[in-house]
């Protein structure tokens, strides 16, 4: 293993687009990145022992599911930075283990790692030296065991969400814990990219059990505009993509006299009708995760960050900055609760209630609420609309926005995309374009948002209805082409779901992941034509 202090390279910033070996560019320092890498590896462990014992007959405990689940979505990007949550969780997951080996008559067939066992704080850390990404040697292998981590990573996010409003499929909990189980194995490229295009297909039912979940419990999302000016009194701002806890909160704090206000990827939040009930639900303010620093501090209340993106806070709100789940940032108060039921935010309310009202950002509206149901609503009108010859084009921009200035592509693209084509979208990437006022078509506005980046499911929904509804035999015969950005975990599940669809020409910037060794990408564009972003001209011209 090359000697560096660290190696990460999950996400689209890391350093040259190669790997951070320093530091991260998110902030995170070597250690928690060699906890998150012991972590990951005591996870896989634990796993290989619930197979076995799955396989004995042995019953294995829905709290183990949900750990092993927690345990992957606290090493997503921006999640968590405090290295005494990454050394409680790697020791928790050990003792799970040690319980389930003595469950197991016969552990013979057993591997030397899931085997390995520690209790000093000094031997975790050593094995954390070992047990990196740059332990597999061969890049290839490497690469798809990497894609295929950082799959899951992204899967655990939606199995949370879901969880946490009661909807779970122990099978996804089992698929997952199996392929974490094979990334100990030695392992050929050919099984490797099929197991990827299985993590694909979970990742369909894995948004399909999400999405169930938001609109069974929140209702449909609808056609809604949204402020994203402020009111005069004293607000908490919410980010991330827990709807549970914004529930929980908007009902501790209804009659409190403070507002609430959402983040980021908590926006989507306001097309849910449940949510429109609350009176004190105030708007959206700024703009996606990145430009959190310049903007809680303005805010000038507490902020609760329910998942990632989460920034290294500055000094001036670092202590009205709250986090939950799987966030967490040493030195920031933290609200416990394995359910947002169990959560008592009144500490973030007593705050708020001494802090002054926002500081204005912007004035306005914005539109959103496209997800399956409210589109397909409006599929007459749609279809007329393409049948006329009016839309000539959808281009999904769906998934994440990030701080590098070539990112302004995407405004640059969706501004010079011509006035008959219509933008789907999903996620954070919607922050590069939703308040350019890009009009609409015969009352269809230019830019539909489904939601948060899980709601790419919605956009697949809606593009296999427009499939049946034009009678076409394949979803790439339909004039729909995909321009995606992508920037963290969720977003590489997001696209395996698409491969698994059948959806060819995927553009994906701004980078090409680091991860992806060039026979894997070489692999990818060949099979199923991903390609990276150019420039706006030449992208236009190649994708409509
Ligand atoms: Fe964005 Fe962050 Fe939603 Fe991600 S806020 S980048 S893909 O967490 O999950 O789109
Ligand atoms: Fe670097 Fe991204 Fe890993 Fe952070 S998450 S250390 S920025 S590759």
């Amino acid at each position: 293993m090359e000697n560096t202090a660290m190696f990460c390279f999950q996400c689209q910033e890391t350093a040259g687009n190669t790997g951070c070996t320093k530091n991260g560019v998110c902030g995170k320092t070597a250690k928690t990145a060699n906890l998150q890498d012991m972590l990951m590896y005591v996870t896989k462990t634990l796993c290989e022992a619930a197979v076995h014992a799955r396989r004995q007959g042995i019953a294995v405990d829905g709290g183990i599911n949900r750990y092993v689940n927690l345990n992957l979505f606290t090493t997503i990007t921006n999640a968590n930075f405090d290295d005494g949550v990454f050394m409680a969780r790697i020791k928790q997951s050990l003792a799970f283990k040690k319980e389930l080996l003595a469950k197991l008559g016969d552990v013979s067939s057993l591997s030397v790692h899931a085997l390995w066992h520690a209790e000093s704080e000094e031997e975790i850390m050593q094995k954390a030296r070992t047990v990196g990404i740059l332990s597999i040697e061969n890049i290839d292998i490497r690469s798809m065991k990497e894609l295929i981590a950082y799959g899951l990573k992204g899967l655990s996010a939606y199995l949370k969400h879901a969880a946490a409003l009661g909807y779970e499929d122990e099978n996804l909990y089992v698929f997952m814990q199996e392929s974490l189980a094979m990334l100990l194995q030695d392992a050929d490229l050919d099984k490797l990219i099929a197991h990827a295009v299985k993590t694909g297909e979970m990742g369909v039912q894995a948004m399909a059990l999400l999405d169930k979940a938001n609109t069974e419990t929140f209702g449909h999302p609808e056609i809604t505009k949204v402020n994203i000016g402020v009111r005069n009194r004293p607000g908490i701002l919410i980010s991330g993509h827990d709807l549970a806890d914004l529930e929980e909160l908007l009902e501790q704090s209804k009659d409190s006299g403070v507002d609430i206000y959402t983040h980021s990827e908590m926006l989507p939040a306001h097309y849910y009708p449940k949510f429109k009930k609350y009176a004190h639900f105030a708007g959206n303010y700024g703009n996606a995760w990145w430009k959190q620093t310049e903007e809680f501090e303005k805010f000038n209340g507490p902020v609760l960050l329910t998942t990632n993106c989460l920034v290294p806070p500055k000094a001036s709100y670092k202590d009205r900055l709250f986090t939950t789940g799987c966030a967490g940032f040493s030195g920031c108060r933290h609200i416990a609760g394995e359910y947002a039921k169990d959560k008592d935010f009144s500490e973030i309310i007593s705050l708020a209630k001494t802090c002054a009202a926002p500081t204005e950002l912007e004035q306005g509206e914005i539109i959103g609420g496209f997800a399956h149901n409210q589109v397909l609503a409006l599929a007459d009108k749609v279809v007329d609309a393409v049948k006329q010859g009016l839309i000539k084009k959808f281009v999904v921009m769906a998934g994440c926005d990030g701080r590098q200035k070539s990112r302004e592509y995407y405004a640059d693209f969706a501004k010079a995309l011509p006035k008959d084509t219509v933008i789907l979208t999903a996620g954070c990437a919607k922050y590069k374009y939703n308040k350019l006022d890009l009009g609409d078509i015969g009352g269809i506005p230019r830019v539909l948002d489904a939601g948060q980046c899980n709601d790419c499911y919605s956009l697949a929904v809606i593009a296999l209805k427009l499939k049946e509804v034009f009678g076409l035999e394949d979803i790439n015969d339909l004039p729909l082409a995909f321009n995606v950005a992508w920037y963290e975990q969720k977003a590489v599940i997001v696209l395996l779901s698409l491969l698994y669809l059948g959806v060819k020409n995927i553009h994906l910037g701004p980078t090409l992941p680091a991860f992806l060794s060039p026979n894997v990408a070489k692999f990818l564009t060949e099979q199923f034509g991903i390609a990276p972003i150019t420039d706006v001209e030449n992208d236009l011209r190649i994708l409509l």
